[in-house]
């Protein structure tokens, strides 16, 4: 073959090769891409569109926001979520076209939100995740410990006049809904509104993080809550997760010694709300002037509200009650503020409901609430022409009774005239408890910061929304079987005769607790008891089952005062008076009233070293002294609850 024709032959050959097929090989003798520089997904079989959007705020920044959008919407609602958690988690399912489907999981009625049409608008606050600014931990209001110009509600304000300015589908009817921290948003919407933000929700809203909410209880420290903060803080995307090798986290927080040892041993120095942790051990002005009862009291009313509290709430079961009775009284037509009490742990409004732990609850309660209460009260507000929708101003579902109850006001157990009676159940001898003023004397015992008692069965796992991935059974917790705990030597157990009538009780019990310590410092945990008979025909494993139906931790030192702590004089008998989380419970014939009485609650709360120390955060391992408890009966001024009973 001529030499000529042989080169124009393999040049063409090179030629052919130089533009590859796919599968040829390339120039550089890699094989091609299969991936096309920009995809762009057909929306073949979804009912809706699904856009994102940098919403530009007052000062420049941009928060990332999820609007999912049913297709063929005109003249709809938007209902609007803020969340710490990823807009982009909450919003988007790559398993399904539909609507439902993808909003199904965290933070999202998605029932409610399909069948009424809603326009679903998820946005990441600012500092996470896909927006960008600063992150502040619970951002304080303007003027309450924020001097500057920006709050969560004045990017709650700009978000709204941007998206009715720019959803063409909308009505121009914004509402708000949330749990827990997307709860504080939902409340903090409701401070300097905009004008086309026509409904909130909080649901398990954070409101105090000191009184009662996640951070303190009654000022002793919710240590279980340092991996959320080493997740919430340590970076934008909360990636970077919690590990410390303990199944257990009894051994690593009793090994670890001082809340602020914990924090020092993993890193947690480096994160600025820590360091306000450690700063703000008592109930002091950076606490009490963010919280947003306090703060709502002073503002107009001009939203209505509607108030999701969990009688089982782990996590926030202060601050929702703080509001509504904060609230509640400038509201007396109606007008404004709604309450609902489920049967609920914390964040459970949009499952099915039916059960809580071991407790059968009778029927679908969450889904009752969204389908009769929650969806008539939205579409009052955010559809067009809907009608007024008639909800109570208080709907209340009864534990123990499994019953839902619409009321005017609360505490009630009736639409009017049913407010309960303050009755005292007063502990005796022999561990009795009983409605007669006993006979006085004392109880004792040992508390050992060595051997503290476990909030929970053990191994106690830890848990962080996602960030350790180890969650187990912690969101239900507070309907644990408490009888494990019943027979320690270091808990004090007071239990009734068995109840011949039902017993109801809707309110705030309170602790009147008379007690001393040989130390300086103390922790008093109280607990009140639903005893189930001790056969159940119908629930055989419910046979005796010891039920909490409140429990609350109070921190000995601030006995004078939540901002000034103080020593207590060893031995001294004095007085400790704080109220229990909200009920709203029957306790069944055949059934029995127990309290029970310790010095710790291991290790969600941390140790009290039971010698005072200024700071408990920096307490040294020589700080933490064994003491002798003593519990005090009967004469004027003993140990009793004040039940909060109904007809
Ligand atoms: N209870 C969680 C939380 C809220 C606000 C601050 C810190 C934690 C939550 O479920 O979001």
């Amino acid at each position: 073959m001529h030499h000529l024709l042989r080169l124009a032959i393999v040049a063409l050959a090179a030629g052919v090769l130089a533009t590859p097929a796919f599968g040829d090989m390339a120039p550089d003798n890699s094989l091609p891409t299969e991936t096309p520089a920009h995809f762009v997904p057909t929306d073949t079989g979804f009912d809706y569109v699904r856009r994102t959007v940098e919403i530009p705020m007052r000062d420049g920044v941009k928060l990332h926001t999820v609007i999912l959008v049913p297709k063929g919407s005109t003249h709809a609602g938007i209902l609007l979520t803020r969340t710490p958690y990823g807009a982009d988690g909450m919003g988007h399912r790559n398993d399904s076209p539909h609507l439902d489907s993808t909003l199904r999981g965290y933070d999202n009625p998605a029932d409610v939100v399909v069948q009424d049409g809603y326009i679903r608008v998820i946005q990441d606050i600012r500092g996470k995740h896909g927006s960008e600014g600063d992150f502040v931990m619970n951002r304080p209001p303007i003027g309450h410990g924020n001097p500057t110009g920006i709050d969560e509600s004045s990017d709650i304000y700009d978000t709204i006049d941007w998206l009715v300015k720019h959803v063409p589908e909308s009505n121009g009817k914004v509402g708000i809904i949330g749990i827990s921290y997307d709860g504080f948003e939902a409340m903090v919407a409701t401070i300097r509104p905009h004008p086309a933000l026509k409904v909130a929700v909080p649901i398990n809203p954070m409101i105090d993080g000191w009184m009662g909410d996640d951070w303190f209880h009654r000022g002793a420290f919710r240590q279980q809550m340092i991996p959320y903060i080493y997740g919430m803080v340590n970076s934008r995307g909360s990636d970077i997760g919690w590990s410390t090798g303990h199944r257990d986290d009894y051994d690593l927080y009793l090994k670890g010694g001082s809340a602020g040892d914990i924090g020092r041993a993993y890193g947690m120095e480096a994160l600025g709300f820590w360091q306000k942790i450690l700063a703000h051990p008592a109930y002091d002005s950076f606490w009490s002037d963010q919280a947003l009862d306090k703060v709502a009291a002073n503002e107009p009313m001009t939203v209505p509200t509607m108030l999701v509290h969990s009688l089982w709430d782990q996590e926030d079961n202060y601050g929702d009650m703080a509001v509504y009775r904060a609230l509640a009284p400038r509201d007396p037509n109606h007008e404004k503020l709604w309450l609902v009490l489920g049967p609920w742990r914390h964040a459970k409004t949009w499952e099915k409901g039916n059960t809580i732990g071991a407790i059968d609850l009778g029927s679908n309660t969450a889904t009752t609430f969204r389908q009769t209460i929650l969806r008539p009260f939205l579409a009052r507000y955010l559809k067009d022409d809907a009608p007024r929708a008639g909800i109570a101003p208080v709907n209340a579902f009864v534990t123990g009774a499994n019953t839902w109850r619409q009321l005017d006001t609360w505490p009630s157990a009736c639409r009017t005239g049913c407010a309960p009676t303050m009755q005292r159940w007063f502990v005796g001898a022999d561990g009795t408890l009983g409605t007669t003023a006993p006979a006085t004397g004392e109880d004792a015992y040992v508390s050992d910061p060595a051997k503290p008692v476990p909030y929970r069965v053990r191994p106690i796992q830890s848990w962080s929304h996602g960030v350790a991935d180890r969650e187990d059974s912690w969101p239900e917790w507070l309907v644990d079987d408490q009888r494990q705990f019943a027979t320690r030597t270091d808990v004090l157990t007071y239990v009734s005769p068995v109840l011949i009538q039902p017993m109801g009780i809707a309110g705030e019990p309170l602790v009147h607790l008379l007690a001393s310590t040989s130390g300086t410092d103390s922790d008093w945990v109280v607990k009140l008891i639903d005893v189930y008979p001790d056969e159940v025909e119908a629930e055989p494993s419910m046979g005796g089952y010891q039920l909490p139906i409140a429990m609350e931790i109070f921190r000995g030192r601030y006995r004078e005062g939540y901002a000034t702590p103080k020593a207590l004089v060893p031995g001294k008998a004095q007085a400790y008076r704080f109220p229990l989380p909200t009920v709203n419970h029957v306790f069944l014939p055949g059934h029995r009233v127990m309290v029970q009485v310790q010095s710790s609650w291991f290790p969600l709360y941390d140790r009290n070293p039971q010698t005072f120390v200024p700071n408990i955060f920096n307490a040294k391992p020589g700080d933490y002294k064994k003491a002798t408890q003593k519990v005090f009966r009967g004469g004027a001024d003993g140990t009793w609850l004040e039940l909060p009973v109904v007809k």
